[in-house]
């Protein structure tokens, strides 16, 4: 299989590349990215000299790349996306552009090239905010997103769909909780939080800290997608959860714990606006359906990510310092096809 993956160099798609590389060493994967801030090919360090691995430096909102890239693949796999919901708030275009008209762009022309199959990557948070004792998210659950993020995602959700039901495009749609593990960029709670302790600073908790994520481990979201590119139903969402719903309080207590810091490194902050109170995702279809659940407990999956940033300082001072990006420059000039 020959998959054209975008935002390959950021969180998850960098840890999908690896995946599908390891897994199936016959796929030839080519990663279009615009490097953005949370675009590192430092990410991708271990297989940039990988013979079955591309990286094409660009933006899909470049259509005649993107038609020169998706001619030859058997299957999109499309992470590209602004993510962050904070900055979602302070200004929302950028959501826009890349959520709404890059995705639309991706599916026109995936369709004009011959009906491509098509994996659109998106959130639980399309669903909206649940309360204590609601029941979970599942493929049924009404729209309700309420952050210019999940708006914009939601927004691309029904592009997708609506390809399929025009224009008979092969599409499949996941909606996934938080991802948490090996890469994500410091601006996310997790890695926020450790890397925070690390540099000595106060971990600034919004709220009350009472807000419930499900947290699945990145590498159990790449498994799912696998199996969904490869098994799923076209036409068909599948939801994937952590079965592992906890309030940030309780995530703040075990980073705490885990690298041996007490309570006085919280610090109350005022919430964020419009603050989702809970997520929660009935992963129940995609297990019976695909045989897929989560493989990495909470507990395991915390402290092998709390190891892996405390092993990683120089990916986390390359970042701190800006050198990440340098690292694309030297890497485009001198090993990798820079097309458009
Ligand atoms: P990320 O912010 O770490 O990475 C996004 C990548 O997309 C970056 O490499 C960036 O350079 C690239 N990109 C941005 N705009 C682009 C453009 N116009 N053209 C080409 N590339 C562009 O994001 P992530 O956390 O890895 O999330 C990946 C996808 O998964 C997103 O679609 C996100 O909505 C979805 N998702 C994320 C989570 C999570 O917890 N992080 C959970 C569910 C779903
Ligand atoms: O400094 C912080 N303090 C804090 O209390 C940060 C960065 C976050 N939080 C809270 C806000 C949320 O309740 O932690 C929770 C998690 O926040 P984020 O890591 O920003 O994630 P979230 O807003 O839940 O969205 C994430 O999960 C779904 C991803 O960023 C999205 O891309 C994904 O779709």
């Amino acid at each position: 299989m020959k998959l054209l993956v975008t935002g390959g160099a950021g969180f998850i798609g960098s840890n999908f590349i690896h995946y599908i590389l390891k897994s199936y060493p016959e796929d030839k994967v080519v990663n279009l990215d615009a490097l953005t801030y949370a675009g590192n090919l430092e990410n991708l360090k271990d297989v940039e000299n990988n013979p079955n691995y591309q990286f094409v430096h660009g933006d899909i909102m470049d259509s005649l790349l993107v038609e020169e890239l998706i001619r030859d693949v058997d299957v999109v796999v499309h992470f590209a996306a602004e993510s962050h919901v904070d900055r979602s708030i302070l200004d929302s275009d950028s959501f826009v552009r890349t959520n709404v008209n890059g995705t639309l762009n991706l599916l026109e022309i995936a369709k004009n090239s011959g009906n491509k199959r098509f994996h659109h990557i998106s959130t639980d948070e399309v669903f909206g905010s649940l309360n204590i004792g609601d029941p979970a998210f599942n493929e049924n659950t009404h729209y309700d997103p309420r952050s210019p993020y999940s708006a914009s995602k939601a927004s691309s959700d029904h592009l997708v769909r609506s390809y399929f039901h025009t224009h008979n495009l092969p599409v499949t749609i996941s909606n996934c909780s938080n991802n948490y593990g090996p890469f994500q960029f410091p601006e996310k709670l997790i890695p926020f939080f450790i890397t925070s302790l690390m540099e000595g600073r106060k971990l600034p908790v919004y709220g009350t800290g009472e807000n419930i994520r499900d947290w699945l481990h990145v590498k159990d979201h790449c498994r799912a997608i696998d199996k969904i590119i490869r098994e799923g139903k076209i036409g068909d969402t599948y939801c994937i959860g952590g079965g592992a719903e906890k309030t940030n309080l309780e995530i703040t207590h075990k980073i705490l714990e885990l690298m041996e810091f007490d309570d006085t490194n919280i610090e109350y902050v005022p919430d964020r606006k419009g603050h989702d109170k809970r997520y929660a995702v009935d992963f129940s279809k995609i297990k019976s359906e695909l045989a897929w659940e989560p493989s990495v407990s909470f507990e395991d999956g915390i402290k092998e990510t709390v190891e892996w940033y405390k092993n990683n300082i120089q990916w986390l001072t390359n970042i701190k310092t800006g050198e990440y990006r340098n690292y694309g420059d030297h890497h485009l000039n001198n090993k990798h096809t820079k097309i458009g």
